[in-house]
């Protein structure tokens, strides 16, 4: 393993690892990569790719990383694990990708985070930038790690998703809109209080130029100095606010007092997807895009895959896959969304990896919308003990079982909705896998 002045040392063989690995082996970085797993995704690839970066398996190495100029570490990896604090403790410099990224990027950024609905208000803005004829590079925590959004011609702007864990080892970027979506307990396994978790969040706006926050959400508002601020809320828009007014008994989007477009126009339901949608617009209107122009991608976009995605109708009960809803607040938005929509009630299907979380928020949107749980996964005693006293509770032994079990409760009228409030680690490759595997099963029935 040759010693080299400037060698970095790539924490993580994942898909933000196997990207840094790529970026700076292609500047001829020297780089070597540690991973804890004895067998992390990509393996066989990379060593093909790259026969001549080393690799060590198993654990991370304590010896390798001692030899670092640098560490890159993956967002899957605490800086409090015992070996990385040991580094930071000796000044080793630590980043992550999106450090990289954000040190050689001369393109306005749009840096998106919140606990839930980033995927889908980074999608809608890429689509809105997309559709304004923007060249824009769409990214991070979604889909396409953000150095691999580092192409040739390069985009004239970036709309990139960001999680806690990337904005705890970033440090460089100044987004020229910088948004928090809102804020619910998430990660409490990685976080030792809600307060830290906040802290990790807020850092995407320090040293952005324009704020768009969640004027319901108290945590999302910008606590450093900006040059402009525009918020939305499902409430009637003040200035500089988006938000909703109603007119005639219709709800509108709506800008300050100016009506933009009929809620019954967006082709997705509830009122989490309004907030999605608000948020989209607060944040393509700060950037410069033509109101129009953003209305009319509001209108095509059909949501993503696997948030509150409607998969059946069957015998009058509604099949809804929110797979993705994998902590207690996107599940409670996915309830209070769609709860009021329906005629009937709600069976949900919950349960999986419990991420150490509190459920008892989710109570009060069960008591009202939910007429029976299903339950799967580690979590099912520890959310039956939540849930049992307010609703009926049953124990399905996998997939397959939840979706006959709440087959059976459903009747005419009522909606199905898998929401887990949970990680889907424990019997599942990932949400997207849980949300097929569900489907597929819903289809068959
Ligand atoms: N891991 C180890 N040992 C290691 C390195 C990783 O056990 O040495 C484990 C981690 O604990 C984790 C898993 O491997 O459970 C993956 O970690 P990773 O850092 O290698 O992940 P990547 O494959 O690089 O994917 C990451 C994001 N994953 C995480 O933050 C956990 C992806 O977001 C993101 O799409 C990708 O970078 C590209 O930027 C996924 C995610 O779940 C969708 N994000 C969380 C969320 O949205 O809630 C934050």
């Amino acid at each position: 393993m040759g010693h080299s002045e400037n060698l970095h040392v790539i924490v993580g063989l994942g898909s933000s690892g196997y990207s840094a690995a790529r970026y700076l082996a292609k500047q001829n970085v020297p780089v070597a990569i540690t991973d804890s797993r004895q067998n992390p995704p990509n393996l066989t690839e990379f060593q093909t790719a790259f026969p001549d970066i080393p690799v060590s398996l198993g654990k991370l190495d304590k010896t390798l990383l001692a030899e670092a100029a640098k560490i890159v570490i993956s967002p899957g990896v605490s800086l409090k694990e015992p070996v990385i604090a040991n580094q930071l403790s000796r000044g080793t410099p630590i980043v992550g990708d999106v450090e990289i990224f954000a040190k050689v990027t001369q393109a306005p950024v749009i840096a998106i985070t919140g606990t839930n609905a980033k995927s889908t208000v980074t999608t809608l803005v890429g689509k809105m930038a997309m559709d304004a004829n923007v060249n824009v590079g769409v990214g991070g925590n979604l889909g396409v790690p953000a150095l691999d959004l580092l192409i040739t011609p390069a985009p004239e702007l970036f709309v990139l998703e960001l999680s806690s864990f990337q904005l705890e080892t970033t440090y460089s970027l100044a987004p020229k809109i910088a948004t928090v979506l809102n804020i619910t307990p998430d990660h409490m396994d990685r976080y030792a209080t809600f307060q830290d978790y906040c802290n990790a969040k807020q850092r995407v706006y320090s040293q952005a130029e324009i704020a768009v926050c969640n004027r319901e959400d108290a945590a999302t508002v910008c606590l450093t100095p900006v040059k402009k601020t525009f918020y939305f809320t499902l409430n009637e828009p003040r200035e500089r606010e988006f938000g909703l007014l109603n007119k005639k008994g219709e709800a509108f989007l709506a800008f300050e007092n100016q009506a933009l477009m009929a809620v019954r126009e967006l082709p997705s339901l509830g009122r989490h997807y309004q907030a999605n949608a608000l948020a989209s617009l607060a944040i393509g209107h700060a950037y410069g895009l033509s109101m129009n122009a953003m209305l009319q991608t509001l209108r095509e976009f059909k949501g993503l895959a696997h948030r509150c995605q409607l998969v059946r109708e069957r015998d009058g009960v509604r099949w809804y896959n929110d797979s993705k809803g994998t902590n207690v607040g996107a599940t409670l938005a996915a309830i209070e969304g769609l709860g009021p929509e329906i005629k009937g009630k709600l069976v949900l299907i919950a349960g999986g990896v419990g991420k150490n979380a509190d459920f008892s928020p989710l109570v009060p949107a069960i008591t009202k919308y939910v007429k029976s749980v299903v339950l799967i996964g580690e979590a099912a005693k520890l959310l039956a003990n939540v849930m049992g006293s307010c609703v009926e509770i049953h124990f399905a032994k996998n997939m397959k079982n939840a979706v006959e079990i709440a087959g059976e409760l459903a009747k005419a009228e009522d909606s199905v909705l898998l929401s887990p409030a949970c990680a889907s680690f424990d019997m599942f490759k990932n949400f997207e896998h849980r949300g097929e595997v569900f489907a597929e099963i819903v289809q068959g029935l």
